[in-house]
This record gives C-alpha cells, structure tokens and sequence, in this order.
C-alpha cells in the first residue's frame, strides 16, 4: 500500500533518552510486529538515542490508577491476547474482528508523532501502527455514518481502577468521520518497533496527533460507525472544560491553565517549557477539516 503521508520529523525530535537502543534490537522488534523489511526507522533508530522509558513510565492511563507511574506499575496484569475488536454500526461486515486478521492485512509503517496532553506536557513519539481508514475500509463504512466512536475493554479484574468511579466505565471516545479516515490516523500496535506497551494502550490504541492526547483512546475493544455525535468521557466527566473536538489550540485556553506553551517530558528537570503548535503542528495536513469552523465555542 502506498504511503499517503510523509513524516517530517526525523529521529532527532523524538523525546531523548537515557536507554539506547541498537539497531539489532530495533529489527527484532520489528521483525516481532512482522515489519523486518521496513528498514528506513531502524536506520534512523541506530542514529540518535530515543527516551523509551519516558514514553513507556509516564503515561495517562485512568484503567489503571491515575498516577503517571500507575499504568507502567499495574498494566502488566493486562490479557492482550487473543483480542478481538467489535466493529458495528453503519457498516457493510459488522463483526468480531480478531486483532491478529486484522494486522494481517494492514500495513505497518513507522509515524513520529507529537503528543501534547491537554494537561501541558508533551513528547514525541515513534509509533507502528496502520491507518484507521484503511480498517474502516475493511468493515466497509456505509454512506449515512457521520462519526466513528470506541470504546476501551472493561475489565475490572485487571484493570484495577476500573473498580473506582473517577470516570464512568468504559472509557469512550469519537472521532468525526472525516477525521477517522485522514491519513494521519493511525490505530498504533507498537512504538519503537516493539509491540506496544500496556500501559500505552496495547494491543491497538488510536492515535490523533492533532488533538489533546485524552482523545487518542486505549485498549479498543469497540468500533462503531454512527450518525450523530458519540458521547466521549472526559466531556461526560466534565462538559465545561472538554468538547468533543479537543484539537491542540495554543490560542484557547483550558477554563483552569494556559494552553500557550508544553513542558516536553524526558529531557529533565531543566527543560524548559516550549510553545504549543495551532493543530500540534499538523495545521498544514488537517486544517482544512476545520475551515469555517468557531475554534472557540467548538473546543
Ligand atoms: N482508555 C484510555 N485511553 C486513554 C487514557 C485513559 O485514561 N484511558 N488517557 C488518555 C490521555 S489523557 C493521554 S495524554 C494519552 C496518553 O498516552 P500515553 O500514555 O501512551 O502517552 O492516552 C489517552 N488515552
Ligand atoms: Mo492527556
């Protein structure tokens, strides 16, 4: 399949890091995520030193407390597999999709990412994954589907904050249609060329990187192609401070903080803060979804 979109960020604006990782241990992961010929990120890998442990040690990831270093403590007890992926709604084939048919027929490709957290903290990341359109292709979108909703896996007896109200259960998230199927939305089952991690949503968790990092939902169990705008969790939890767009926008303030600039994670306790990007940087590619459109009443 050919590739629609071209990274512009290069190794060196991944989060540095403490834990190098050579180029042997790049390939074997991707060889693990059957990615073995996909030699431009390896090659790029053995370059620069990249902050693994930062990505993968200071998550957001409520299922399993709501500590950053929660999710890499508690996610272990996470069963990925077998994983089977419900995709209903507006399409031609709902069904139960099993992850490892559905990887089979996707193709994998490295994506360096930024990921600006609503709550002012950012990182950039490599992930693998495949685009979401071509998954939505897979289960055939009907012409009346206006949105795309998911929802993460509930499942209480491994995910220990489950058994606590802090949000309601399971976490749910939506995209509208046209934003689903741009080719900057990829659905990540790696980073670095190794499978993902728990606690960064494994086994396939949707990453958006022009919106606040709340939006790219972990551990998808469910797809659901819809007519009318799907609920989302933090606009549930909290309907004055988040709306359904949530797109990375320096010049609209969060009701309690400034969104103006980000504190980059990984480089240490005296990286200074950085401004925040219109779109996290991707004006260029989505902006035009948005055309027309009150960026501050639609937030
Ligand atoms: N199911 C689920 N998905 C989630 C979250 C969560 O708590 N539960 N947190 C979100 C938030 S607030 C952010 S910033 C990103 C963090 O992703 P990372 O831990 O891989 O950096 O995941 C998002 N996806
Ligand atoms: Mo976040």
């Amino acid at each position: 399949m050919a590739r629609r979109w071209k990274n512009e960020l290069t190794q060196a604006d991944v989060t540095p890091q403490a834990a190098y990782m050579n180029r042997r241990q790049v390939m074997a992961g991707l060889a693990g995520l059957g990615l073995a010929g996909m030699a431009r990120p390896a090659d790029a890998a053995v370059l620069k030193p990249t902050n693994y442990e930062a990505i993968t040690q200071y998550n957001n990831f409520y299922e399993f407390g709501t500590g950053k270093d929660d999710p890499a403590k508690n996610a272990h007890r996470l069963t990925t597999a077998p994983w089977t992926i419900r995709i209903d709604g507006m399409v031609e084939r709902p069904g139960d999709y099993a992850l490892e048919d559905i990887l089979s027929k996707m193709t994998i490709e490295e994506r360096i990412y930024r990921l600006r957290c609503v709550e002012g903290w950012s990182m950039v990341v490599p992930w693998n994954g495949f685009e979401l359109k071509d998954l939505l292709d897979l289960a055939g979108v009907k012409a009346d589907a206006k949105y795309v909703a998911m929802e993460t896996l509930l499942r209480p007896e491994e995910m220990r904050g489950q058994r606590y109200p802090i949000i309601q259960w399971p976490y749910v998230e939506g995209l509208r249609l046209d934003e689903a199927m741009h080719p900057l939305t990829i659905m990540a089952n790696g980073i670095y060329g190794k499978p993902i991690p728990n606690q960064n949503g494994a086994p396939l968790r949707l990453v958006v990187p022009w919106k606040y990092g709340f939006k790219s939902i972990k551990s998808v169990v469910r797809i659901s192609l819809v007519d009318q705008e799907p609920p989302t969790s933090w606009n549930r939890a909290l309907p004055n401070e988040y709306k359904f767009y949530s797109n990375v926008n320096p010049e609209v303030d969060h009701p309690r903080w400034s969104q103006a600039t980000e504190r980059p994670i990984g480089g240490g306790l005296l990286t200074k803060r950085q401004p925040t990007l219109m779109f996290n940087g991707y004006e260029k590619e989505v902006g035009a979804l948005y055309e027309g459109m009150d960026l501050r009443k639609y937030f």
